[in-house]
């Protein structure tokens, strides 16, 4: 009995002290990236998770394993990503702080030998509430990581330029300001309208996204053409206003900038970050067409390439080979000049046409793209028709097989 006691109580003070460790900052699975032989410039990442009431900052971090340990962060400055020390990382009360590829990180500089995938690194840490924690770090490749976060700023680049046929001339500033000459005004007052606009183009850009997606799915869960009719309003209209936006952007920057300066612009622009034309092949540029032009799912894909598992009836091959025949043209014809007239615009914005050229263009624009929404609908519809209940669940479940 007494012994148990004894555990008992042991038991409490151990949990006791715990609860007085855990008041405080944890650090949960902490790494090293694994770099080529001959680098010597490694980080260090981890998850840190604050238990207090209290902000706690880290303040700094050592290590036998490198000469010069330093606390980073990354950040974009004119367009690029860039890091630099910092002389804390912060943690909010009862909350975390990720340190991780691309953002936070401890960067250990001079390591004093070859780390390698496995190796154990000791880093100590410091913090502001006078703590301190000696952490042991294992080194891992995290190459995979990193490429994942260049595609995806590759994908959201590709995506910007799906949903904005202009220019992006706030690029040139961010990138390429030096060559322009700036004075010091011009130049806060671009950052002030940069700053100003983006917000706005940001959220345009989202409920782009958004859009194609409800239209996407609307499409596939079968709502009705008026349904489908009603999203693709809104769709032009955020399409609509980033066009405007832009226009706006291009304007205001030709009230801060001289007609040199301007026109240095268009050139850089030009001669920089015209879209280029990615090799491919007919099939590939097709479908990539598509699906700039097309939000909807291409079930008329499916019907062309799975009609061997659809059991279809000889009048309903022929009935939906009619209509293949007499909407592909239709459709390819659309596409063409969605793309023409995006072309146009992009070049009348260059060219310093007036903003109503430009909204004309883009309104022609807008037009083409609800005819095709509208008729990619009324494709799905004909289908439905064609097809018994069955064979059309079919098409959609192969659809979303491929
Ligand atoms: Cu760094």
């Amino acid at each position: 009995m007494k012994s148990i006691i004894q555990l008992t109580l042991a038991l409490g003070v151990l949990l006791f002290s715990g609860l007085t460790f855990a008041k405080g900052v944890m650090v949960d699975d902490p790494y090293v990236r694994a770099i080529p032989p001959g680098q010597t410039i490694s980080a260090a990442f981890m998850m840190l998770k604050n238990d207090s009431d209290k902000v706690i900052d880290l303040i700094k971090a050592t290590s036998d394993s490198a000469k010069n340990v330093e606390l980073h962060e990354h950040v974009h400055e004119d367009g690029m990503m860039k890091m630099r020390q910092i002389s804390k990382i912060s943690v909010a009360p009862k909350g975390d702080t990720a340190l991780k590829p691309g953002g936070y990180h401890i960067m250990l500089i001079g390591l004093v030998k070859h780390i390698q995938p496995k190796d154990v690194i000791t880093i100590n840490l410091e913090f502001s509430d006078g703590s301190k924690q000696e952490i042991r770090a294992e080194v891992k490749k995290i190459m995979m990581g990193m490429m994942k976060g260049k595609m995806s700023m590759k994908k959201g680049m590709k995506f910007k330029q799906h949903a904005n046929p202009m220019p992006n001339l706030m690029a040139v500033f961010k990138m390429m300001g030096d060559q322009l000459d700036l004075t010091d005004e011009q130049k806060s007052k671009l950052k002030a309208g940069i700053a100003e606009r983006s917000p706005k183009v940001n959220e345009l850009y989202a409920s782009i996204k958004n859009l194609e997606k409800e239209i996407y799915e609307a499409t596939l869960n079968s709502e009705s053409l008026n349904k489908i009719d009603q999203l693709a309003d809104k769709l032009m209209q955020a399409r609509l206003a980033l066009i405007k936006g832009k226009a706006g952007c291009r304007e205001s920057a030709k009230e801060v900038l001289n007609d040199k300066q301007f026109q240095k612009v268009v050139e850089l622009y030009r001669a920089n970050r015209m879209p280029k034309p990615t090799k491919m092949d007919a099939v590939q540029a097709k479908a990539k067409l598509m699906k700039h032009v097309n939000p909807l799912p291409n079930l008329m894909q499916v019907v062309k390439k799975r009609a061997d598992q659809l059991n279809l009836s000889k009048q309903q091959a022929t009935d939906l080979k009619k209509w293949r025949d007499e909407r592909g043209p239709v459709t390819q014809k659309l596409a063409t000049t969605i793309v023409k007239l995006e072309v146009e615009l992009l070049e009348a914005a260059l060219n310093n046409e007036p903003v109503a050229k430009i909204d004309q263009l883009a309104d022609s624009i807008m037009q083409s793209r609800v005819k095709m929404i509208r008729g990619k609908t009324l494709c799905r519809d004909n289908m439905k028709r064609i097809l018994d209940n069955k064979q059309y669940a079919k098409v959609i479940a192969l659809y979303k097989k491929m």
